[in-house]
């Protein structure tokens, strides 16, 4: 039986980050392996991605993605392994199709 088509909420994602950390990298590697579009906000070129973590987060620990919904609703992601996880998931059937 066919499944239905998955009614996927759609969402600017982007990734809050800086250079020299290992699990910034680990998340970047599989948004270029999955070929998302994702925008890369690294927190110490920009003094204001920087407070807009701080003002999410309570802290400046990266990487975080933050997901911008269709709702006008913000999320913040922390923990790479959550990060690559949910991308993952979420996406995979995209991806499957692009290479198709
Ligand atoms: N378990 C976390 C580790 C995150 C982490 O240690 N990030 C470092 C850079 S690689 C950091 O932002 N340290 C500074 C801080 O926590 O303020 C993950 O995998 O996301």
């Amino acid at each position: 039986m066919a499944s239905e088509p998955e009614i996927k909420t759609r969402e600017k994602l982007s990734l809050y980050y800086r250079d020299w950390c290992g699990a910034c990298f680990v998340v970047k590697r599989a948004i270029k392996q999955l070929g998302l579009e994702v925008e890369l906000r690294n927190v110490f070129a920009n003094d204001i991605w920087y407070r807009q973590l701080v003002t999410a987060r309570g802290r400046g620990t990266v990487p975080v993605l933050r997901r911008d919904l269709d709702d006008d609703t913000t999320d913040w992601m922390g923990e790479s392994r959550d990060i690559v996880r949910y991308l993952e998931e979420y996406y995979r059937n995209d991806v499957e199709q692009k290479s198709a």
